[in-house]
């Protein structure tokens, strides 16, 4: 039983990253068939259980089906006899219960699963983390006072209960990071919640798994999975005023910090200290993440200038105005976004 459970299930992670390979030429795979937290270990082990359960009944089929067609059957020019059997009580019996045993075998754990995958209160110590989802790109925060607001990377401690609390900013959503647990749909008007520990340090893909609009399949994020020490350093760095640090110190940054300040950037994003925009994603350390537009891209000077100069080819639909800033203004005002860790 143990060994065909790790057949089947081997099996499926080679299939899955075969296929995650090809849908997205990327490494990071976006399968459930490698579970890291305890919320998608459940329902791994659940689908599983269920996978197990069908497997049975279809050997059963294809066994009657053989038995059918060579055993019980009349062969071409042989007389079939005629049925004498008016009902079989014991076969009737057997065909009504077994499946309804069947169905109950993979009710229970199901319901075990769901009931055990939506805990009402947060647990002890959980971290929480208000997550808002927006047409199209995700935003986080952290914390009573929104200390820390990031946007497409959620950064989270290994080993330590987290709480999320799921918020619509628009249309409906849905956040799912299959390595991390099963999707929760983000619904306006609506507090949804999702509960999980993180097991293995990494980096998971996550991606908006309810169609809301033009740039849905390109909705996605990235939750970084930290140690402990890796996590405290980060929220850290996050908490701290970017504008303080080595944003100034560079002269195209400083300049390019003129160049927001003095452009429509500052009316629709927010960077600490500096600019109080709520429509766009907050910029306050956006050179400290490794993608960009919603985890689509890698975060380089080259693609945030491609994407100032038209969002709409990277994103389309992307409510982001073209500025019409080129050459040193563009080039400045990427220098200072990369400048601020
Ligand atoms: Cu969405």
């Amino acid at each position: 039983m143990k060994r065909a459970f790790q057949l089947i299930s081997s099996a499926m992670v080679a299939a899955s990253m075969f296929l995650a390979g090809c849908a997205q030429g990327r490494k990071l795979p976006m399968t459930t068939l490698a579970p890291k937290s305890d919320l998608a270990d459940w329902i791994y082990r659940l689908f599983i259980e269920v996978t197990l359960w069908d497997g049975l009944v279809l050997a059963i089929v294809i066994v009657a089906f053989l038995l059918a067609i060579f055993v019980f059957s009349t062969r071409v020019g042989e007389a079939a006899p005629p049925s004498s059997a008016a009902s079989d009580l014991k076969l009737e019996v057997a065909w009504t219960v077994g499946p309804a045993l069947i169905l109950l075998m993979i009710t229970i754990p199901t319901i075990r699963t769901i009931f055990r995958s939506q805990p009402n209160l947060p647990p002890a110590g959980a971290l929480e983390i208000k997550v808002v989802a927006h047409q199209w790109w995700w935003e986080f925060q952290y914390g009573d006072k929104d200390h820390v607001i990031t946007a497409n990377e959620m950064h989270i401690p290994v080993g330590v209960p987290i709480r999320l609390t799921l918020q619509s900013g628009d249309v409906i959503h849905s956040f799912w990071v299959p390595q991390l647990g099963g999707k929760r749909d983000v619904v306006p008007g609506q507090l949804n919640e999702l509960t999980f520990i993180a097991y293995v340090p990494g980096v998971y893909p996550g991606q908006c798994a309810e169609f809301c609009g033009e740039s849905h399949a390109n909705m996605r994020f990235r939750v970084f999975v930290d140690t402990p020490q890796q996590f405290a350093e980060w929220e850290k760095g996050q908490s701290t005023m970017p504008t303080a640090g080595a944003a100034m110190t560079d002269k195209a940054a400083a300049r390019g910090a003129q160049v927001f300040s003095n452009s429509p950037c500052a009316a629709c994003h927010r960077i600490d200290g500096v600019s109080k925009g709520y429509i766009g994603p907050d910029l306050s350390h956006f050179g400290s993440r490794t993608t960009m537009a919603s985890a689509i891209e890698a975060n380089t000077p080259a693609n945030v200038a491609d994407w100032i100069v038209n969002p709409g080819r990277v994103k389309p639909g992307a409510q982001m105005p073209k500025l019409g800033l080129s050459g040193t203004q563009l080039n400045d005002l990427v220098a200072y976004l990369e400048n601020l860790k």
